[in-house]
């Protein structure tokens, strides 16, 4: 059995701040079980586990898969690669929707560049908010729902409210050009309450990595999947299947993979959400990929870590 962990870093287009820590390039592992790949790669911020501690167990996992034995990875953007990579991938059917935009920038930036992301005028944008003062977000969101009446906004929080904030800020908008807030506080609790009180249509992502408990509410629109936070396969598939039951939406969302990660994502939205655009345009922020022109990991691009024949 051909096993392999490489070491890669891709530079950001420009310094990009996650949860406060600002990076300047994304930088994880790709594993190889025989013909198989997969990505694993801890979002600084966002996952609970580092990159070092996921190499410590991903280089453990690849001993024991050596010597024959099963494997239980604990980490989960180590269960998320070591699946991708033992994964039997069904053939590709579904055509997705395009990825919507995923704008970034501060209010003042967007305020007069908003057209150089939005002339393609797509029916969905997202946008960061509670990272700057409530004024000048709301002051954004005004003129892009002003200059484009067709545009609906996906704007997600990061948890970075207090109930009476995130109450404040959705008072101001009219929930109806809101495609859903993600996130807006960090406990369902508050989220429910803010939903009820404004009729602001919320979905959920942090919170569901978190492992926090949520339940359905009228507001409830959609579950933001993201693998390389949820770990194993089975457990994002377990989410999948509870959107299903409860009519939610279901959209696969990146931590910013290089093009291993987001082929896989792409074809893991083509089976649970295929009507739905996948939240993969984080592809925008890397300056370069690790893909060949066949699509296939370019070796001389990765640093090799561990490897058998
Ligand atoms: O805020 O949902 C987020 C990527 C990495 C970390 C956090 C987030 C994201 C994204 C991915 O927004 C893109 C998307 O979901 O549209
Ligand atoms: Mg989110």
């Amino acid at each position: 059995m051909k096993l392999a962990l490489y070491r890669y870093q891709l530079p950001f287009t420009q310094p990009l701040t996650f949860h406060g820590k600002v990076e300047v390039a994304r930088e994880g592992l790709l594993v190889r079980v025989d013909k198989g790949w997969g990505e694993i790669a801890p979002l600084p911020g966002f996952s609970k586990e580092t990159l070092a501690e996921a190499q410590a167990e991903a280089l453990a996992c690849l001993e024991q898969l050596a010597q024959g034995q099963p494997i239980a990875p604990l980490l989960p953007s180590v269960q998320f690669g070591l699946d991708c990579a033992q994964r039997v991938w069904p053939e590709q059917t579904a055509t997705l929707p395009e990825p919507y935009p995923l704008i970034q920038g501060s209010p003042q930036e967007l305020l007069k560049h908003w057209k150089d992301w939005l002339h393609q005028t797509p029916s969905k944008a997202k946008l960061k908010v509670a990272r700057y003062p409530m004024r000048d977000e709301l002051a954004l969101i005004r003129l892009l729902c002003d200059r484009i009446p067709t545009l609906k906004l996906v704007l997600d929080a990061n948890q970075g409210w207090t109930r009476e904030e995130a109450w404040a800020f959705c008072g101001h908008l009219d929930p109806n050009r809101i495609e859903y807030l993600e996130d807006p506080c960090a406990d369902f609790d508050d989220i429910a309450f803010v939903a009820n009180r404004t009729g602001m249509p919320v979905a959920i992502d942090e919170l569901l990595a978190q492992g926090k408990p949520w339940e359905p509410i009228p507001q409830l629109r959609a579950l933001v999947l993201k693998p390389m936070l949820l770990g194993s396969l089975a457990n994002s598939e377990a989410l999948v299947a509870r959107a299903r039951e409860l009519r939610l939406k279901v959209i696969v969302s990146s931590c910013f993979e290089s093009g291993v990660g987001l082929g896989q994502l792409a074809r893991l939205a083509g089976e649970w959400a295929p009507d739905q655009a996948p939240g993969l345009d984080t592809k925008r922020w890397l300056a370069s990929d690790l893909l060949d022109t066949q699509g296939k990991p370019d070796l001389s691009r990765l640093e090799p870590l561990f490897h058998r024949d």
